[in-house]
């Protein structure tokens, strides 16, 4: 049995393998500070970030390096818990190699894991060495804390445990314990943080198809109005930071909540940009002219322009409105000089030609505008296990002949961004055709370009698509 009555916790993100370099990496993990804030109250806790101290390793010899380094890292750390963010996928693979290397180490140690891929795939982290002692599924803030309670009494448990975390409501939302990451930052920021990304409400009502989100609490919980400005408005006194990101899943559900919080943002005038995701139905007049005094950029989770498609990824039962909704906002954000994204996912199993014209026959009438703010960002499917369409492959496969070529690909040693992506939309989308969404896209380059305000572009050639800063109309960043 164990004695210590106050087990001290090392939080730690391992890092991903193979990430493409050219996107940024979070220099926060949101989601475990806030689990490390809910802690540190109680109990000595560390926060740590290997993707950030180590790096992501992208080749064989570098995963061997990485491995290496965790084994260093670790051995200089004093610690009882080990508490293990896989918060996507695409981490298991680092996730797995720093278990094995911590419990090399310290095989008294207690080892949890949680995040998205072990609330859906828990069988992944059960194994008859009980390498892990908790695998928790959901929101992990009350499930860790009952585990470090009970430690002094139970130790580690005689085998694996697979626990559901209980959903976690706003009385018990505490705000950011900012001692935990002052350190981490100093070290590695120097210079202050580009982008934090904060969450003010949690759940979400909706259940897209390849979406992990619904198989968490889907009811809307968010902190008051006032409280949300305070967590901003804390944030940005304490670090140097040029934008805070909303990370919520879904922002800004209840029109009465969204009124009083960006009534309040106004009074709060922030100096930094404000970057939020939404859906289009959940943007009025009234909430645009606010955007347009202030420095903000919105993401429009729109996922596809054909009506058929958003069905199928059950995106939304009235798909025509949806669109509508979406024309609407995008034009008075426009209006207002807002920058806008609209966020598309490409091949989602069910895409067809006919399905893609739909959608290049919208952004080509939408490109017909000029001075538009809005930025097409697009993505190639990417399967995540556990997600409803996951569950339902057999249906993909029968319907529309879609097939799944690398299952399990997150367990394999290879590139997990290719494995994710290796799926066959449709029996009209296979072999070469499988990229005809990217030629579709890279035939309209001129006019995407062409139809922007000269700041949208610019952010648009700085975030989106790096060739256009070979574009004379670039002026840098
Ligand atoms: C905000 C967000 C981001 C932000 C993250 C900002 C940041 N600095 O942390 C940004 C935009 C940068 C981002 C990036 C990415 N994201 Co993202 N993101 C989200 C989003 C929209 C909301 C997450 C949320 O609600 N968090 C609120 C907090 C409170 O909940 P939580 O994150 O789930 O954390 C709780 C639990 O997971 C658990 N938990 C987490 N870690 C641990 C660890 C332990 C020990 C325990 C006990 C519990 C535990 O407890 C936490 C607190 O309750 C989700 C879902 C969605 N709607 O799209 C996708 C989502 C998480 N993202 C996803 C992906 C794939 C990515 C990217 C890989 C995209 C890409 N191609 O680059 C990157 C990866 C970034 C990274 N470093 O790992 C996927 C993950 C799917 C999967 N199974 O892997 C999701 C689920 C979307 C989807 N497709 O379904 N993302
Ligand atoms: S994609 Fe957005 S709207 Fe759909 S379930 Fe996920 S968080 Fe909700």
């Amino acid at each position: 049995m164990n004695t210590k009555s106050k087990p001290s916790i090392l939080l730690l993100y391992p890092s991903y393998f193979y990430h493409p370099s050219r996107l940024e990496r979070d220099e926060l993990k949101s989601a475990l500070f806030l689990l490390g804030s809910y802690l540190a109250k109680d109990y000595p806790v560390e926060y740590a970030d290997l993707e950030i101290s180590i790096g992501r390793p992208a080749s064989g010899v570098q995963v061997k390096r990485y491995a290496r380094k965790v084994r260093e890292f670790l051995e200089k750390r004093q610690f009882d818990i080990l508490a293990l963010s896989c918060w996507t996928s695409l981490s298991y693979q680092a996730t797995m190699i720093t278990a094995k290397i911590a419990r090399e180490l310290y095989p008294d140690c207690l080892i949890v894991v949680g995040g998205y891929h072990p609330t859906a795939v828990p069988e992944d982290f059960v194994s008859d060495d009980n390498l892990f002692d908790y695998v928790i599924r959901r929101e992990g803030e009350l499930a860790l804390m009952d585990i470090v309670e009970g430690f002094a009494v139970s130790g580690r448990p005689p085998e694996t445990k697979v626990v559901v975390g209980p959903t976690l409501y706003p009385d018990k939302f505490v705000s950011v314990h900012w001692d935990l990451v002052d350190r981490f930052i100093e070290t590695n920021f120097p210079d202050g943080i580009g982008t934090l990304c904060l969450y003010l409400s949690r759940g979400c009502p909706f259940a897209c198809t390849f979406c992990m989100e619904s198989l968490k609490d889907r009811s809307w919980r968010p902190y008051t109005p006032e409280r949300a400005i305070e967590e901003i408005r804390t944030a940005i006194e304490h670090y140097r930071i040029q934008a805070i990101a909303i990370g919520d899943a879904c922002f800004g559900v209840r029109p009465k909540w969204r009124k009083k919080f960006l009534r309040r943002l106004i009074d709060l005038n922030p100096s930094q940009w404000i970057l939020i995701e939404t859906r289009p139905e959940y943007l009025d007049e009234e909430d645009v002219e606010v955007f347009g005094r202030l420095k903000t950029e919105i993401q429009i989770g729109l996922e596809s322009c054909s009506p058929q498609m958003l069905r199928i990824m059950n995106k939304t039962k009235q798909p025509e409105k949806f669109l509508d909704d979406f024309r609407r906002v995008s034009h008075l954000l426009s209006d207002h000089g807002v920058i806008h994204g609209a966020n598309l996912i490409f091949n989602h199993p069910g895409e067809t030609q006919k399905t893609l014209e739909e959608t290049f026959a919208f952004i080509d009438e939408e490109s017909q505008r000029s001075n538009s703010s809005l930025i097409w960002a697009t993505h190639g499917y990417l399967h995540f296990p556990g997600s409803a369409l996951d569950r339902n492959q057999a249906h993909y496969e029968q319907e529309y002949g879609a097939k799944f070529l690398s299952p399990g690909w997150w367990r394999e040693d290879d590139n997990p961004f290719i494995g994710g992506r290796n799926v066959i939309p449709s029996r009209d989308l296979s072999g070469e055709r499988v990229e005809l969404w990217q030629r579709m896209f890279q035939e309209r380059d001129e006019q995407l370009k062409s139809c922007l305000t000269p700041q949208a572009f610019q952010l648009a050639a700085n975030t989106y698509f790096p060739s256009w800063r070979n574009d004379p109309r670039y002026t840098g960043f």
